[in-house]
């Protein structure tokens, strides 16, 4: 397949990370990745504040602000902080927006994708805020859960392994970021287009990839499959890829699950069946129970031993992050342009976002910093570094 050149190797990296292969050879050890992508939350607002459950990690400590208005030298600091509990309204996290948090421009400017010659200063998350939901707003992304409200990402911290340095693959909202997750591309998406998802996107996936070269995958969802919008996963030959929900359990005790597993959460929230996909305003807890049911899951199959879940955010939502996204050396992965006004080249990426890698081969308290410039000098992880190999 062709993925972005900077996210190829990054897959092998990952399982480079096992300890000692079994002795018979030296093949990495994992037969099945399962990939589950939860939504629109930055890395400090989930998992910021646990240097305590392992310091090497990159987070927060409390001294990091945005300023209410960045033009303004005397106006006041929002200071990030450690009490998040249940967001409503969402926080802004499309183009425009993302684009004012990242390089702190007034919300309402048009222009070129990249502003020229400013730097990512990540300033300009609570003045966004305030412009789209008031003083409230700005102090809810300027905000983090305390680890014992997110006690399931705690023990994953401390357990498996954790990237501090995963961005979104476009610092755009949710569906150009999910398509990149198993395409390499959000062939030129910027935006969630309504349209252009009913009648499908062109891109070779790694579901035609596995299947090509003989291997299998499946798609275990809830209400909606967003793996549809996909055009190729819509031929009849796949059909039978998809499978409910409860079937994952069945599999995993039976052994039979396949190469590639995509878990895709209830995305439509109701009274019996709450949302668990960790939008806002849905009930961080309801994403919690997910994780720790898919690991369950995971854990208790006899495949557990050959079984690497890896679990992300497809953007941040529009809650703060303080590490600056990279607006170098990013390569585009098709030259597809994005729609006016912007023309969006795809030569930066989006906020960092949590990422973990749990199996049982994974050293207990890993912190992974990034793919340490391979392939390349300015390689970073993204979402692409899942089908990349
Ligand atoms: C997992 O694999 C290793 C190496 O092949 C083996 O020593 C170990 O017994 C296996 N564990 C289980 C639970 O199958
Ligand atoms: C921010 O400060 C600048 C400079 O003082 C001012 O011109 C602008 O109106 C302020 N913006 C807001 C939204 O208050
Ligand atoms: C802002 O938050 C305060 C305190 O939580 C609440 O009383 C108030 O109604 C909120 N304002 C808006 C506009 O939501
Ligand atoms: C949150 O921050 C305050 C002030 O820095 C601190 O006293 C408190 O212990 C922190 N709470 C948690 C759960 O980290
Ligand atoms: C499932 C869900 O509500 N996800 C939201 C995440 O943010 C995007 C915008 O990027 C919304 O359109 C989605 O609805």
């Amino acid at each position: 397949m062709s993925p972005s050149p900077m996210a190829s190797l990054h897959l092998l990296l990952l399982l480079s990370l096992f300890t000692s292969p079994p002795s018979s050879s030296h093949a990495s050890p994992i037969t099945t990745i399962v990939v589950l992508v939860m939504e629109n939350r930055s890395f400090d607002h989930m998992i910021g504040w646990m240097k305590g459950s392992n310091p090497q990690l990159n987070g927060v400590d409390g001294s990091e602000s945005n300023p209410v208005n960045t033009t303004d030298h005397s106006s006041p600091l929002v200071y990030f902080q450690n009490h998040s509990h249940y967001v409503d309204p969402d926080p802004g996290h499309s183009f425009q927006a993302i684009r004012a948090q990242v390089f702190g421009t007034p919300t309402a400017t048009t222009g070129p994708g990249t502003p020229p010659g400013l730097p990512p200063l990540m300033n300009g998350f609570a003045q966004q805020a305030v412009a789209e939901g008031g003083t409230n707003l700005s102090e809810a992304v300027m905000n983090g859960f305390p680890p014992s409200a997110v006690p399931v990402y705690r023990a994953l911290v401390e357990e498996f392994a954790v990237c501090d340095r995963w961005f979104a693959s476009v610092p755009a909202s949710t569906q150009p970021n999910r398509l990149y997750v198993h395409s390499g591309t959000s062939h030129g998406a910027t935006g969630n287009d309504k349209w252009l998802l009913v009648q499908g996107y062109p891109q070779d996936t790694i579901f035609d990839h596995l299947h090509d070269a003989g291997m299998s995958f499946g798609i275990y969802y809830q209400n909606i499959p967003a793996t549809l919008f996909y055009k190729n996963l819509r031929k009849l030959k796949y059909w039978k890829k998809f499978h409910f929900y409860s079937t994952l359990k069945k599999h995993a005790q039976a052994g039979e699950l396949p190469n590639y597993v995509v878990v895709e959460q209830r995305y439509v929230d109701s009274k019996l069946a709450p949302a668990n996909d960790d939008h806002p305003s849905h009930d961080v807890g309801e994403g919690q129970r997910l994780v720790k049911e898919v690991y369950e899951t995971l854990r208790a199959s006899p495949q557990w031993n050959q079984t690497l879940l890896v679990i992300t955010y497809d953007e941040h939502g529009g809650f703060f992050d303080h590490v600056h996204t990279p607006i170098k050396g990013v390569p585009s992965p098709d030259q597809v342009v994005g729609p006016e006004p912007f023309l969006f080249e795809f030569n930066r990426l989006g906020v960092r976002v949590p990422t973990f890698l749990i199996s049982p081969w994974i050293e207990k308290g890993t912190v992974l910093h990034g793919p340490n410039g391979s392939p390349f000098p300015t390689s970073e992880f993204e979402h692409s570094s899942i089908p990349a190999q």
